[in-house]
């Protein structure tokens, strides 16, 4: 199976007409008999296409070659109007906006389902089938998804998509032929040749997860209104009067039954009768089963509740119907619903109730989430008391207050969130949620970030105490060997330390008690913690934590500032004269030194003995001799390992990237450069070997 990430794969749902040849596609034009010919041809060989790739999922080609038999037939065809008809796929998106809906009376009324919403339920359902049946027999089922889309008719004459409805009322919808023939997935024509003349096909239009999501995402960005669930986004762009805006959403279809049959015949199974549409080009479930009994039903049933989380698209439960279409006569209908079908709902994942208040919590990042306190309400199966409100533009966007009546969804496993605020129903003393303005853990100030709150405490709050550890002891940072994840856990767990200061006061005793901790084990980390004591400027800035206070700003910071406390103090305006550092970054190194817990961390740091040389004492005269240029390391080097020799080049001025480009000054090649010394002798950048660098530290003195 051929599979890309082109045009088809991206928004396979939504074509884009507007896509423009260049000018290696362009070919002679034909006589118009051979065009009339090419033309047959290529229509032929993209529907063919669209089946692999909508109803098969089984592309065949990569998504250029879909394009340029798509642009050949739309240039073909702008050549000899004459040939174009309505079936043509290039024929999708009609020009100019209807004005209103027009009126469909179902020729066949459109039923709705009866639900069943336990095991219980089920059971019964197959009692009253076995009972009008009359038979002891296990009833044979086909199964399948109930997705939650919008129901439509489809109506193909000679093959032909003549007309589309909505379900309406299920006796009068309205007409969305313009729409529905946007679709790439929906055949204008349908293949093969052995349908009825007359079908009336009925299926589910929905909006798959993904393209819901994206399509949000794109709303947000705008600043754009955006939708509540895939459903109603599916709904909303089936509503337009302008198919060019349907013909931009992400919509596809699962056909799931038929409606008129004329001058045909089909097969005497429900599921057969899907085969058929499979076959002639019409997307079905591929999840559809049949089943006997109601054991395998229910059966099918749990198979489907564990899938239901990995399912590209919504359901909310599974529609079983009597496959024998003889036995479907026979059972016949009550008011509107089929006594041969029932939906077996899934328990629900929406539910109204009130937000009661609004608490914050600090993440191990410090980020800060508006956390919404509930009425505790029965949800998918749970009660649920607590939902996630994200963000400040979320408050915003759902346009919230304390007391308002919320919809709760709680889909699977995730964090249940507020979904939508029903502002008909606020009350009068509804509240405004105000944000903290301090760190509710430990009361640190709060720094803005687009819409997320961050805690700028990040060395003392105890909410970060993991995450400030573990990137203090990380390799570029402190480099503290042994001391991985796990074992900072345990260590914060078992309150052995509570701030990166601890760290240096632990002894063996208290380590070798850990997990997995042996007596030497617990020697070593002693070791490497004394070791890591002796550390550089930059490494020590950058193990600090500050927010986006990387390597190249710690060690931009220690260059120019080359003292800790003169960092400490200087203002944001100072801290902006240093290279790459802009507003924002000054601003949260500001803060992060104001905040008067993390200074006390460090004053408690350096009182345990971390410790590094003076950046002016390592080269004494002439400065930074390498200050100003740009290194990159690459190879075996035999005498240091490669962060030593990037915190030498570092103390001597130098900023170390990561690959080489026309800005790089000298890349430092060990034994078996590969690619980046290729490169630097390409673009003339000069190369140093080991030898010559360490005669360079010699005359330095470093
Ligand atoms: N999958 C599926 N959904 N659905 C909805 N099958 C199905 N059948 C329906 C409906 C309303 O109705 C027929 C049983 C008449």
């Amino acid at each position: 199976m051929f599979s890309s990430a082109g045009s088809q794969t991206e928004n396979p749902l939504a074509f884009d007409n507007s896509m423009s040849m260049t000018s290696s596609d362009i070919q002679p034009v034909p006589s118009p008999e051979l065009a009339e010919q090419e033309i047959l041809q290529l229509r032929q060989q993209i529907g063919e296409h669209n089946y692999r790739y909508y109803v098969l999922d089984e592309p065949e080609i990569p998504d250029s070659e879909y394009d340029k038999l798509f642009i050949r037939l739309k240039s073909l065809e702008s050549a000899y109007p004459q040939l174009i008809t309505e079936d043509s796929p290039t024929r999708r998106v009609g020009a100019t906006p209807l004005k209103a809906f027009g009126q469909v009376r179902h020729e066949l009324a459109m039923l709705s389902l009866d639900n069943a919403f336990d095991e219980e339920d089920q059971a019964d359902f197959n009692r009253r089938v076995k009972e009008r049946l009359d038979t002891t027999e296990d009833i044979e089922y086909a199964c399948e998804p109930k997705l939650d889309g919008i129901a439509v008719s489809l109506l193909y004459e000679d093959g032909r998509l003549v007309r589309a409805a909505t379900r309406g009322d299920g006796t009068t919808g309205e007409d969305i032929t313009h729409n529905i023939r946007t679709i790439e997935s929906i055949p204008l024509k349908l293949m093969g040749n052995d349908w009825p003349r007359r079908l009336e096909v009925r299926g589910e239009v929905y909006m798959p997860k993904a393209g819901f999501e994206q399509l949000n995402r794109r709303a947000s960005a705008k600043g754009e209104k955006t939708f509540v669930n895939p459903r109603n986004a599916a709904a909303g762009s089936l509503r337009q009067l302008d198919s060019r805006i349907t013909a931009k959403r992400p919509l596809t279809i699962y056909c799931y039954g038929v409606g008129v049959v004329d001058d045909g015949v089909l097969p005497d199974t429900h599921s057969e009768i899907l085969a058929c549409l499979k076959k002639w080009g019409l997307r079905v479930s591929p999840e559809l089963k049949v089943v006997k009994g109601v054991q395998a039903c229910e059966d099918y049933y749990q198979t489907m509740a564990e899938k239901r989380q990995g399912l590209p698209y919504e359901i909310d439960g599974i529609v079983y119907k009597v496959n024998a279409i003889a036995r479907q006569q026979a059972l016949g209908f009550v008011a509107r619903a089929p006594r041969w079908a029932i939906a077996r709902k899934f328990p629900a994942q929406e539910a109204i109730t009130t937000l009661k208040e609004v608490e914050f919590q600090v993440g191990r990042t410090g980020a800060i989430t508006p956390v919404a306190r509930l009425q505790p309400v029965f949800v998918g199966g749970v009660t649920v008391s607590n939902a996630t409100l994200h963000n400040m533009d979320e408050i915003e966007r759902l346009d919230i207050k304390i007391g308002d009546s919320v919809v709760i969804l709680r889909a699977g496993d995730v964090i249940p969130k507020v979904n939508q605020v029903i502002h008909s129903m606020r009350p009068d003393n509804a509240r405004d949620i105000t944000f903290p303005d301090r760190c509710p853990v430990c009361d640190s100030e709060l720094e803005r970030e687009e819409a997320i709150l961050r805690c700028s405490g990040g060395l003392f709050c105890s909410a970060q105490r993991k995450e400030a550890i573990k990137h203090f002891a990380s390799r570029k940072a402190m480099d503290i060997d042994g001391l991985g994840d796990k074992l900072v856990e345990q260590l914060v767990d078992r309150k052995l330390i509570a701030t990166v200061a601890d760290l240096f006061s632990l002894t063996a005793l208290e380590v070798s008690g850990l997990e997995r901790m042996g007596k030497k084990s617990a020697e070593n980390l002693i070791n490497a913690l004394d070791q890591s004591r002796k550390t550089t400027l930059p490494r020590f800035i950058y193990s600090l934590g500050i927010r986006e206070v990387g390597e190249a700003t710690a060690q931009g910071l220690a260059g120019h500032y080359r003292d800790l406390h003169k960092l400490m103090a200087a203002s944001e305006e100072d801290l902006q004269t240093v290279d790459d550092v802009g507003p924002v970054v000054a601003g949260h190194i500001e803060k992060f030194f104001r905040q008067e817990h993390n200074r006390e961390v460090i004053d408690a740091l350096l009182a345990k003995g971390v410790e590094w040389e003076s950046e002016s004492s390592v080269v004494e005269e002439g400065g930074q001799p390498l200050a100003g240029e740009t290194w990159v390391l690459t190879g075996t080097l035999n005498t240091m390992t490669r962060d030593e020799g990037k915190d030498i080049l570092q103390k001597l001025g130098a900023r170390v990237t990561g690959s080489v480009s026309a800005k790089t000054s000298a890349l430092l090649a060990g034994d078996k450069a590969g690619s980046k010394l290729a490169k630097a002798e390409k673009l003339g950048v000069r190369v140093v070997t080991e030898d010559d660098f360490m005669q360079m530290r010699q005359a330095w003195g470093v």
